[in-house]
């Protein structure tokens, strides 16, 4: 750090050149990315929320109010008119949340089943908190296997079970509703995982749904306990906006800690000092939108996911699903040297690990001239 400061705009010129590094989502060339551009009317919100701070709510007691009402709102969608819960920083600590939820609640060294498919936040969470994983396989359609799951819980005590919806690489939803069965039985903890797919699913036309998927993920299942949404993925808030919700405010005390100086007495949240335009952004995103806006944006990402994944085919890649959500997996014998090639032509895809294939998200920013380009490059690469 310099001794004397400099002035604003040569600080702002010097930030463009930065920011020129980046890539953009408006190029199209983002095609791995689970998030987006903001909607924009988050910078006028961010600008009038910039100081808020939800780590000493007392001093915020609008912002805690939006807060609450947010947590309103994705509850209802959720079905659920008394979840509780926190606008927190991504799908990451909404997970960690919900662990050390069912640690607290059930066992310090909670057993807990989670499919070979689960976000690698799952793996942080063991590590941090000492827990067991079970890792349940998954099936040719690439969702948990209920039965094994079944057996397991009849054979040994389990303290918690994960189901995805909308997993990280396909997008496949898990049959919660056998799972919530399970956990009623057994007297077992539910989360389910719909930090991409809590945005989706709620808004998905039936005319994209498929017959044999079980497209139930939220409270009006029984035994789900927790479920993670994120804002900052499909609901197109700015980053941070991870959401998680528990089924009722019984959960709080298993998360409180003292924070005597503080004026709210209690933190339940991971983090301490957090963002109050997050909460305000997505309050006014979902405001503004309403279910008709987000039924919009979801139609028009699935109507480019279908055209991406019959355009793929024409030229003989196949994708390894026919698509759940926005998230198609196109076949690929090399899909890490695919990658990098793409890279090297200005494309940017991910890689999935459960199958040999390329990950591209459809997300808003990717329109169909996008795909069109895109196709070109892959076939060639290819051929
Ligand atoms: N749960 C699921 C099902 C997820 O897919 C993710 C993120 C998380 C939890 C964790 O969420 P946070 O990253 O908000 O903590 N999955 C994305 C992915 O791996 C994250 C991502 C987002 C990756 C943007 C790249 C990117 O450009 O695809």
């Amino acid at each position: 750090m310099e001794e004397k400061g400099i002035s604003e705009r040569e600080v702002l010129e010097a930030l463009k050149k930065y920011r020129e590094m980046d890539l953009k989502y408006e190029n199209g060339r983002i095609l791995g990315s689970m998030c987006t551009k903001p909607h924009p009317i988050s910078k006028k919100i961010v600008e009038m929320f910039l100081e808020t701070n939800l780590g000493d709510p007392g001093l915020f007691k609008g912002t805690k109010k939006l807060e609450e009402e947010v947590i309103g709102m994705i509850g209802e969608l959720l079905h659920n008119k008394n979840a509780f819960g926190y606008i927190i920083t991504g799908g990451t600590e909404a997970n960690l949340t919900a662990m050390r939820a069912i640690k607290n609640m059930k066992n310090k060294n909670a057993k807990i089943i989670i499919p070979e498919t689960a976000h690698f936040s799952f793996d942080k969470a063991r590590d941090m908190m000492d827990l067991e994983f079970i890792k349940a396989p998954i099936t040719k359609d690439y969702t948990i296997d209920v039965d094994f799951v079944r057996d397991y819980v009849e054979d040994y005590k389990v303290d918690g079970i994960v189901g995805i919806a909308g997993s990280t690489e396909l997008g496949t939803i898990d049959n919660i509703e056998e799972l919530s069965k399970i956990a009623v039985e057994n007297d077992i903890y539910l989360h389910v995982d719909a930090a991409f797919g809590g945005f989706v699913i709620p808004f998905l036309d039936e005319r994209y749904k498929k017959k044999n998927i079980n497209y139930k993920f939220d409270f009006s299942l029984e035994g789900v306990c927790s479920i993670t949404i994120d804002p900052h993925k499909m609901g197109l808030s700015p980053i941070p906006a991870g959401g998680i919700l528990f089924r009722d405010k019984s959960f709080k005390k298993y998360l409180n800690i003292e924070a005597p100086y503080l004026t709210e007495t209690q933190q339940a949240t991971i983090v301490g000092t957090r963002a109050g335009f997050s909460v305000a952004c997505t309050w006014g995103i979902m405001k503004l939108l309403g279910k008709e806006g987000y039924k919009k944006i979801v139609s028009e990402c699935m109507e480019n996911t279908i055209y991406l994944t019959k355009k793929a085919k024409e030229y003989g890649i196949e994708s390894v699903i026919e698509p759940v959500m926005n998230i198609v997996a196109l076949k690929d014998e090399n899909p890490k040297e695919t990658c990098s090639k793409l890279k090297k032509h200005g494309w940017y895809v991910s890689i999935c690990k459960c199958v040999n294939a390329l990950r591209i998200v459809v997300m808003p920013h990717v329109k169909k001239e996008h795909i069109d380009e895109f196709i070109e490059v892959l076939v060639s690469l290819k051929s």
